[in-house]
């Protein structure tokens, strides 16, 4: 270990993001560019975050990354191409480039670009619950590169070349994607619409469902939509750009219904979409569809859209409701979906209280209760954007840059 040359490390947490205005189908594979731009809230990391450290030394003989404590393949091009992009913005920052430059001999970091650099990076939900968690994974890696090598301003245009979802988890509150309409991608970045603050009330009730099977992944079921979907591309061309300033003035105007209702829609024709490539892919299944039923069974017994419900890639139901209708849907999702025997805790997430439901309600709206169907809840409410974690107990990579056991 070097004397003279003390480690740095830097560690950062990162949110997921769940689309209101979906995302699928690219025009460049290799920058990733949409076909049309998405708008997504980004959730609590109280709940739901990436935590990802970056060191380099000079004693370091290649870069290497660790995934929830298993040492990872660093080759993968998705993260060569942040990596590099990183490197090059950095570069150029040094030699006087574009903001400005600071090529002083006392600057610690001089020499660091031609150190390798060791990369670990660890959920705090299981990967295996299917939530999102490429777009926290490359967003945390971009913004904790990015303070490791001094760099400042929008990296959504980086963090979409890991996946395009990242480059919305870059950003708190309420996030568009603007797709952009050149072709080497640099207008195709994420933008805040409004921060978290803004809806105070909202909240988030994920419904993680059971048994869930392997599906076909984003990456490769959006080229198959884009080769043979009539339907996306009239979506994409007719539908989103619509959708999108809709979407933004109900979040402006915290207007719940409007909010729910074209969410709802978004998901459906995401979903027709998926139906109308060949061959079909679905991503629902029926514990989905009984979800949706629900959802619908609740609106129409208040005569308004209370609660909304939105799906990606696969069949767990993300709701959206307003703090004082949480804890009387949970009330009617616990009937509904009755907690297996799995000994597991069925609520996670933030507090829900007991609440006492009328048998009006409760037979109007709970059909053929399934048990065990949802794993378990998860309650959490729009978040902040990628943060720098200034306790070096976090840190995931020790004074030698290997794992070491992380932070509670
Ligand atoms: C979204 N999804 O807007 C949509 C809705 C899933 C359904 O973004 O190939 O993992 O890495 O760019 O970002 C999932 O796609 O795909 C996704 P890549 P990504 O959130």
């Amino acid at each position: 270990m070097a004397e003279d040359k003390p480690l740095t490390v830097v560690t950062c947490t990162a949110p997921v993001n769940i689309a209101v205005v979906k995302y699928w189908g690219k025009r460049d594979e290799e920058l990733i560019l949409p076909i049309n731009s998405s708008l997504s809230v980004t959730l609590h990391q109280d709940q739901l975050k990436t935590t990802t450290t970056a060191t380099i030394s000079r004693d370091f003989t290649e870069d290497r990354l660790w995934l929830n404590g298993k040492e990872d393949d660093i080759g993968h091009p998705r993260l060569q191409s942040c990596l590099r992009e990183i490197r090059r913005l950095a570069r150029k920052r040094r030699s006087g480039g574009e903001n400005g430059g600071d090529s002083s001999s006392s600057d610690p970091l001089a020499l660091s670009l031609a150190y390798k650099v060791h990369i670990a990076s660890e959920n705090n939900f299981p990967t295996a619950a299917g939530l999102a968690s490429s777009a926290a994974g490359y967003a945390c890696l971009v913004y904790t590169l990015a303070k490791l090598y001094g760099l400042e301003g929008d990296l959504s245009e980086v963090a979409r070349q890991g996946s395009g979802s990242a480059c919305r988890s870059m950003f708190g509150g309420f996030v568009q994607w603007i797709m952009g309409e050149s072709s080497d991608g640099k207008d195709s970045v994420a933008q805040q619409v409004v921060p978290e603050t803004h809806w105070p009330e909202l909240r988030i009730l994920i419904l993680v469902v059971s048994a869930e099977k392997k599906h076909v992944s984003s990456t490769a079921g959006m080229q198959t939509s884009v080769k043979t979907s009539p339907l996306l591309k009239h979506r994409a061309k007719a539908v989103v750009p619509e959708r999108m300033a809709q979407m933004i003035q109900h979040i402006q105007c915290r207007d719940f219904e409007a909010f729910g209702e074209l969410t709802m829609k978004d998901s459906n024709q995401f979903h027709a979409t998926c139906l109308d490539t060949f061959p079909p892919i679905f991503y629902l299944n029926d514990i989905s569809k009984q979800v949706v039923a629900l959802v619908h069974r609740f609106n129409t017994h208040y005569g308004k859209t209370k609660v909304a419900y939105t799906f990606d890639a696969g069949p767990n139901a993300v709701l959206f409701m307003l703090d004082d209708t949480v804890d009387e849907f949970v009330e009617v999702v616990k009937r509904s979906f009755p907690p297996g025997n799995n000994g597991g805790q069925f609520l996670k997430g933030l507090p829900v209280d007991a609440a006492r439901t009328s048998e009006e309600l409760l037979s109007a709206v709970v059909r053929d209760p399934t048990p065990g169907a949802i794993c378990y809840l998860l309650h959490t409410k729009p978040g902040p954007g990628p943060m720098l974690v200034e306790d070096a107990s976090c840190h995931l990579l020790g004074t030698d840059g290997l794992p070491r056991s992380s932070c509670s």
